[in-house]
């Protein structure tokens, strides 16, 4: 089973990925923590990744295609995975799509968390002043949100002719969400 989270920043895509990968037994790939993996490694995907992941802008597709296509490839990944943080772009989409149909499989659910624009501000600029991530800064924030707005919303209406977008609101306990997300998806 595939299951991609799918959401603006903020809107609780790794906290609820974390859980459904447990409740599932499923591995989780999460592009962004790959990609802060690489920078706090200071790998060459590292350091390009950085130029764009500290203004808030996507990392390129020419850089990320190969990482997906790479995880995907994974033992672990043959089976079944919750994706968190891709695809983002309509490449990604089309690429996460097209490896899966060549081993005969689909995504199955697509979650989308929905969080007013207020809440997510909040959340990543209170998650600032935690833990200081590079791009959870007041600038690189408002540009993460035009991105998602310009990038990865369209893919919802990509998605949505499929049949396979479920909407649940990503505010409120944790828990909850994570309970309502399983109802959704039947399991
Ligand atoms: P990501 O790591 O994917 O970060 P994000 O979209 O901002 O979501 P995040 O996981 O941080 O937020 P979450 O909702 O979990 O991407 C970071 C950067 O990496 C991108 O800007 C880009 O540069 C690059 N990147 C990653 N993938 C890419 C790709 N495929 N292509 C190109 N570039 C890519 O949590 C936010 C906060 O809310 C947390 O503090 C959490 O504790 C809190 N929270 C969660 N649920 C809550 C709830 N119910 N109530 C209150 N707070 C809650």
């Amino acid at each position: 089973m595939f299951i991609l989270l799918l959401g603006a920043p903020g809107s609780g895509k790794g906290t609820q990925g974390k859980i459904l990968a447990e409740r599932l037994r499923l591995p989780k790939i999460t592009t962004g923590d790959i990609l802060r993996a690489a920078v706090t490694a200071g790998t060459p995907l590292g350091r390009e990744a950085r130029k764009f992941m500290d203004d808030g802008k996507l990392v390129p597709d020419a850089v990320i295609l190969s990482l997906i296509k790479e995880e995907l490839a994974k033992p672990e990944a043959q089976r079944g995975a919750v994706l968190d943080g891709f695809p983002r772009t309509a490449a990604q989409a089309e690429l996460v799509d097209r490896t899966l149909a060549e081993r005969g499989q689909r995504l199955n659910s697509i979650l989308l968390l929905d969080v007013p624009e207020e809440e997510l501000v909040r959340r990543l600029l209170a998650r600032a002043a935690q833990e200081s991530r590079s791009d959870d800064t007041a600038e690189a924030v408002k540009t993460r949100l035009q991105v998602y707005q310009r990038d990865t919303a369209p893919l919802i209406a990509h998605f949505a002719q499929r049949g396979i977008v479920h909407r649940v609101l990503g505010t409120g306990a944790v828990n909850q969400i994570a309970t309502e997300i399983q109802r959704v998806i039947g399991r």
